[in-house]
């Protein structure tokens, strides 16, 4: 009898307090189900809410050998399109049907994706820290570890997570509740961050900064000048994606490498930035884009460019998600960096066949498809918290919303 899926529904967990989404689709086969993820954390009911209510109705019955084609049908199947929600839904079980698809090969994904062509995935970390020195420490650290690319944040996104550039500059009164910056504070102490990095350990680490779309366009590409005796690896997010065309600006007036894109969701936001070869690095979040079937044309397409990958992974990706990154990473020539926020125990145990770092590369286990489980009953343990997110609502100092 033809394979067919049974059934398709979402699992929400939390082992790290961070809520994650993960899809999975059973067959008609006994035993033979595939794992995605579909982690949009700050909306992560809705997500979950698709996927039980609209993705399964749509997909029961049908082959689940034919990716392209039930992807290419859950896209258009509510006619409006490309929005974070359904595009996570999408994902869930896009994955899904490549691990079933590596299961049925009996090969990893990264092996039906046409092979390996390296043995591990060089990572960066991030170090963050209250004072420069609790900074360069975590740096050491990961140095010490082999860490080859470290990301450098002084007190988190806008640089004030840890208070670290508080100013003169009160709000007014009777100002909003918010996540308080300081956009030129914030500017001077990325500029001492790096060169106290700099000086400390010189010139053979590889850097990284998230500006998290903190800045107005011509401060971006002010500190981006600034930026370049630092010799960064990559400067992420300077422009917001409703700020694009900037990145044309920043391309004649900076040599520093430039990444973009983990907010992303629409491919017309991402192919002009390829094509003219405004940026260095794609760094779209794979699920929100709707999965590996996507992204593996969008590498592609970055190929044609000379625009190397380099996959979201923070910790609000689940680790189903880590897995498609690094099977990705291993088979696409033109992979640049990965990401890795690593997992602790309780992911660990929830997650059996996560992939594992090794002094600065990260290894995929061998496992058919994404090689990745869930154990259901002790991801009940770990429920997921309906508390929404503080740090979205962040604010300049004369109290307007920011983008956060
Ligand atoms: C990164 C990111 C994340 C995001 C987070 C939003 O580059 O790792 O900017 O930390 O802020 O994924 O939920
Ligand atoms: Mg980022």
């Amino acid at each position: 009898m033809a394979l067919k899926i049974t059934d398709v529904r979402a699992i929400c967990t939390a082992p790290q307090g961070t809520p994650l989404v993960v899809v999975r689709v059973d067959t008609s086969e006994p035993g033979l189900y595939g794992l995605g993820c579909a982690t949009f954390t700050q909306r992560f009911l809705t997500v979950a809410h698709a996927v039980d209510n609209y993705m399964k109705p749509l997909l029961v019955g049908k082959d689940p050998s034919r990716i392209e084609d039930l992807w290419q049908m859950a896209m258009v199947s509510p006619y409006w399109r490309n929005g974070p929600v359904l595009s996570n839904a999408i994902s869930g079980v896009d994955m899904a049907l490549w691990d079933i698809k590596g299961k049925l090969a009996n090969m990893p994904l990264y092996d039906l994706l046409g092979g390996k062509v390296r043995e591990g995935v060089r990572v960066y970390r991030h170090a963050d820290g209250k004072t420069l020195e609790e900074v360069g420490d975590r740096v050491q650290q990961f140095i010490e570890d082999g860490v080859q690319v470290v990301r450098i944040q002084w007190g988190g996104y806008g640089g004030n997570a840890h208070g670290v550039t508080q100013n003169l500059r009160m709000p007014p009164e009777g100002a909003c509740e918010g996540a308080y910056y300081d956009p030129l504070m914030y500017q001077l102490s990325v500029v001492k961050v790096f060169d106290y990095i700099r000086n400390r350990f010189g010139f053979e680490l590889e850097l990284c900064h998230d500006v998290h779309e903190h800045l107005d366009p011509i401060e971006a590409i002010r500190l981006g000048k600034e930026l370049e005796p630092y010799r960064l690896f990559f400067f992420e997010d300077a422009l917001a994606p409703e700020q694009i065309e900037w990145f044309r600006l920043m391309r004649q007036q900076t040599c520093t490498p430039i990444a973009m894109g983990e907010l992303f969701n629409n491919p017309r936001e991402w192919t002009p930035l390829i094509a003219e070869k405004l940026i260095d690095f794609i760094r779209v979040h794979i699920s929100q884009i709707g999965g590996i079937t996507p992204a593996i044309k969008l590498a592609h397409l970055c190929d044609a460019y000379a625009v190397r990958t380099a996959w979201h992974g923070p910790g609000d990706v689940s680790p189903v998600g880590h897995a498609a990154n690094i099977h990705l990473d291993l088979a696409l020539w033109n992979f640049g960096i990965q990401e890795w926020s690593g997992f602790n125990q309780a992911a660990q145990e929830v997650f059996p066949g996560c992939p594992e770092l090794r002094k600065g590369y990260v290894y995929a286990n061998d496992k058919p498809g994404l090689g990745i489980d869930i154990d259901e009953e002790l991801a009940k343990k770990f429920p997921c918290s309906e508390k929404l997110p503080a740090w979205t609502n962040c604010r300049r100092p004369d109290g307007t919303l920011q983008r956060p």
